[in-house]
């Protein structure tokens, strides 16, 4: 795929009736109807429609959509976010929306519309538990990371790959909003009242912030997987037993545990959510959730692990520990750094600092843990209540 547009060559930004007509090819009819759908971080996302078909047209914006025109970004990420989309389809057939289309001059990408399914952090943030999604994104996980890794990929293939999705303008914002700028008193950060002393507990505690510096020289440095990079619980498309990966525009070669960790990490925030609002059945679900994405990643991984490997248990060890401590860098950035959760954002005065105060907790336990023996001590770790 060659790279996309730049503003200066033609590129604009598509508005309800430029893109109704750019996606009318793919709907077989003229009259298509437009509406702006996305409330996301990045990008201009439209449903299109005509008769009863209708498809999703995500255009990338020259710059960082919640913050303005001040924070320039690259175009080229639709070209890494189509590319990628096409490598998880081969490696996880089924996992995300069908890509029709990637328009390089628009950075467009015309995809297929999952009207039938909901964001999974929607749903749990409106007390909606949706079955057998967990399960699914733990066997995504196992095929992409380990698909992607030199175990399983052959290097003739793999080594141009590196090159394609170095992705240094979305990786710095990782790296600045995950593991830098939560730990110091940057302007990004956003911090409501309730949380003020967290966070000011939180600068204070250089062993935090030297974990955090040794993540991000790991997320610089361990290309061992094309990452999806940015995989919460609003990545992902939901509807009983089906589960769909999107957003995938942060993908670059990185350590696997910071796909897995984010995971980890927004199902903790949900867990801890749905107790602050009483909703105890929801959380019980949201346990059995965690293990379940854990167990169908394991089994999916042993299933695909190669013969002449004797040392799956040490990986998956070493994934444990890991997972531990990219999930406690997520859950610290999603209450005091820029881009915050809905799921602790949107519960009342009363119980978000309780809430917080979680969070923080979960987080400390996460990050210096020296192992991990099983996967229920990690979510013990993550998810355990606090005494009042
Ligand atoms: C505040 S914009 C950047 C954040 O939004 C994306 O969803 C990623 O989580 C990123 O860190
Ligand atoms: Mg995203």
């Amino acid at each position: 795929m060659s790279a996309c547009g730049d503003v200066s060559s033609g590129y604009r930004a598509m508005d309800l009736d430029s893109v109704a007509v750019f996606a009318a090819p793919y709907l077989g009819q003229e009259d298509a109807e437009a509406q702006e759908i996305g409330d996301g971080n990045l990008n201009l996302v439209f449903r299109v429609q005509a008769g009863t078909s209708s498809v999703i047209v995500k255009q990338a914006l020259p710059y960082l959509r919640v913050v303005g025109e001040g924070w320039p970004l690259t175009l080229d990420r639709a070209r890494i976010e189509a590319e990628a989309m096409a490598i998880h389809a081969e490696l996880a057939p089924s996992c995300g929306p069908r890509v029709l289309h990637l328009e390089p001059m628009a950075a467009a990408i015309v995809m297929e519309d999952l009207r039938e399914h909901v964001v999974w952090r929607t749903a749990l943030v409106s007390g909606r538990h949706v079955s057998q999604v967990a399960a699914s994104l733990g066997r995504y996980c196992a095929r992409v990371l380990l698909g992607t890794s030199r175990l399983l990929m052959p290097d003739e293939q793999r080594r141009p790959l590196l090159g394609r999705f170095e992705n240094p303008e979305l990786s710095a914002i990782t790296e600045d909003l995950v593991f830098t700028a939560p730990y110091v008193d940057a302007d990004t950060n956003r911090i409501d009242q309730a949380g003020e002393s967290l966070a000011a507990e939180l600068r204070a505690d250089k062993g935090l912030r030297s974990a955090a510096a040794q993540l991000r020289w790991e997320f610089r440095t361990r290309t061992e997987s094309l990452l999806h990079g940015d995989l919460h619980t609003g990545s992902v498309m939901v509807r009983d037993g089906d589960a769909r990966v999107i957003d995938v525009e942060f993908a670059t070669f990185g350590p696997m545990a910071y796909d897995t960790g984010n995971v980890v990490a927004n199902l903790a925030l949900a867990r801890i959510a749905a107790s602050a609002r009483g909703e105890l059945e929801l959380a019980a679900m949201l346990d059995a959730d965690a293990q379940d994405f854990w167990s169908a990643l394991i089994d999916e991984a042993g299933f695909l692990w190669p013969s002449t490997e004797p040392w799956l248990d040490h990986f998956l060890e070493s994934l444990r520990r890991d997972t531990a401590r990219y999930a406690s860098t997520e859950l610290l950035r999603r209450l005091v750094g820029l881009a915050h959760v809905a799921d602790i954002d949107t519960l009342p005065d009363g119980v978000r600092l309780t809430a917080q105060t979680a969070v923080v907790a979960a987080a400390r336990r996460l990050c210096t843990t020296p192992d991990v023996p099983a996967f229920a001590d990690l979510w013990a770790m993550a998810a355990q209540e606090e005494s009042p």
